[in-house]
C-alpha cells in the first residue's frame, strides 16, 4: 500500500511521544493527573493505540521489526508514569509528615519505668529479716477504736498520747491509729500463744516538721509463748541490726517507759556511718536509737484474754522512716512524701 508508514516514521513518531510525555510527566502535580496522562499516552484509545494501529497496514515482513520498536516505545513510556507515580507518592508523604506535626527527626522520647518508693524498699527488707526470723505478717485497719489502739495496751485515761495533739479523732471512740499495736491486740484476741507477729502499716499523729509526718509508717514486733524473755528479744533485735545495718553492728538498750511494756528500752546500734566512732549523724556519741521495746505488760496480757501467769512476752516497734532516713542519710521526712523525681530516683 502506497500510504503505509515505513518502520523509520513509526519510530520517529514514537520517539516524540516519549520526548512529550518525559515533558508532561515532569509537570504532573498530582497522582489523579498522572494516572490520567498515563492512559492518554498508554489507554486502549490512547496516543500509543493510534500509533500501534497502523501496523495492521504494514506488509508482514515489516509488523516484526515495527512491533519490536512499539514494545520498546511502550516500556520507555510505562518507566516514565511509574517514576512519577513514585515521585508523587514520596511528595505527597513529605507534605503529611509536614503538615501533620509529627517529626520523625525528633529523638524517642525516655522510657520511664517505676521502681518501688525508697519507704517501701525499706519496710520489706526490715520485713525479710523477721521472717527469716519466723515472724509472720499481719495487719489491720487504720481506722481504729479506742480499746485497740489506747485501752487494751493499759494507756491510763489521761494519758497525754490520747491528747487531742496527737491523736486523730474521727468521734470520742473512734480514730486513726498512732501505732500498729492494735494489729496485735486483734490477733492476741483471735489466736492463742504461740504468737510471733510482725506488723507493718501506716500510723497517724497529729505532728508535722523535719522528722514528724502526719502520716508515717511503722514496723511492730511480737512473741507471745510460755518462756519468751528479755534476752530473746536481745537476741532477735541484735539479729536485726546486724543483717540490716552490717554484721559489726552493736546493739545496746536504755532502760525507757512505754505504757504498754515493763520493763521497756530504748534501742541503739553503732552509727551505721561512723561505725561508734563519733560523727555528724550519730552527734558524736556513736550510737543511733532505732526503736522501742520491752516485754509486755501483764495489764496487755490479761486485757487479750491471756494469763500473764502462764505466757509472756516481748514487742518492739520502729519508724519506717527513721530506718530509711538513717540507712540513706536522708536528712528531711518531708523529702520521702514529695515526690519529687529527681530525689526518688536516687534509690533506684
Ligand atoms: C517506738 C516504740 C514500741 C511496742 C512498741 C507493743 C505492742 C503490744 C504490746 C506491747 Cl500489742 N508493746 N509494741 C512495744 C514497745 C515499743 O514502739 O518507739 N516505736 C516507734
Amino acid at each position: 500500500m502506497s500510504d503505509a508508514p515505513n518502520v523509520q516514521a513509526l519510530q520517529s513518531r514514537g520517539e516524540a511521544l516519549v520526548h512529550e510525555a518525559e515533558r508532561e510527566a515532569k509537570r504532573l502535580q498530582t497522582s489523579e493527573a498522572a494516572h490520567a496522562c498515563k492512559a492518554k499516552y498508554l489507554g486502549k484509545k490512547g496516543l500509543l493505540a493510534d500509533v500501534m494501529k497502523q501496523l495492521s497496514a504494514l506488509p508482514p515482513e515489516e509488523r516484526k521489526s515495527v512491533g519490536k520498536v512499539a514494545n520498546t516505545i511502550k516500556e520507555q513510556l510505562e518507566g516514565i508514569f511509574d517514576a512519577a507515580l513514585k515521585r508523587l507518592e514520596q511528595e505527597a508523604l513529605d507534605k503529611s509528615l509536614e503538615t501533620s506535626g509529627v517529626d520523625v527527626t525528633r529523638p524517642a522520647r525516655e522510657r520511664w519505668l517505676g521502681t518501688l518508693h525508697p519507704l517501701t524498699r525499706t519496710t520489706f527488707r526490715i520485713i525479710e529479716v523477721f521472717q527469716s526470723l519466723g515472724f509472720v505478717i499481719a495487719d489491720g485497719p487504720e481506722i481504729e477504736h479506742d480499746f485497740y489502739n489506747f485501752e487494751a495496751l493499759n494507756f491510763p485515761k489521761d494519758h497525754p498520747a490520747r491528747d487531742m495533739q496527737d491523736t486523730f479523732f474521727a468521734s470520742p471512740d473512734v480514730l486513726l491509729r498512732t501505732h500498729t499495736s492494735p494489729v496485735q491486740i486483734r490477733t492476741m484476741l483471735d489466736r492463742k500463744p504461740p504468737v510471733r507477729i510482725i506488723c507493718p502499716g501506716k500510723v497517724y499523729r497529729c505532728d508535722a516538721d523535719i522528722t514528724h509526718s502526719p502520716m508515717f509508717h511503722q514496723v511492730e514486733g511480737l512473741w507471745v509463748d510460755q518462756r519468751v524473755s528479755m534476752a530473746d528479744l536481745k537476741g532477735v533485735l541484735r539479729a536485726f541490726a546486724e543483717r540490716l545495718f552490717g554484721r559489726h553492728t552493736k546493739v545496746r538498750l536504755r532502760p525507757s517507759y512505754f505504757p504498754f511494756v515493763e520493763p521497756g528500752a530504748e534501742v541503739d546500734v553503732t552509727c551505721v556511718l561512723c561505725g561508734g566512732k563519733g560523727c555528724r549523724v550519730c552527734k558524736q556519741t556513736g550510737w543511733l536509737e532505732i526503736l522501742g521495746a520491752g516485754m509486755v505488760h501483764p495489764n496487755v496480757l490479761t486485757a487479750v484474754g491471756y494469763n500473764p501467769e502462764e505466757v509472756r512476752g516481748f514487742a518492739f516497734g520502729m519508724g519506717v522512716e527513721r530506718i530509711a532516713m538513717l540507712l540513706h542519710g536522708v536528712d528531711d521526712i518531708r523529702l520521702f512524701f514529695d515526690n519529687d523525681i529527681r530525689f526518688l530516683r536516687q534509690f533506684q
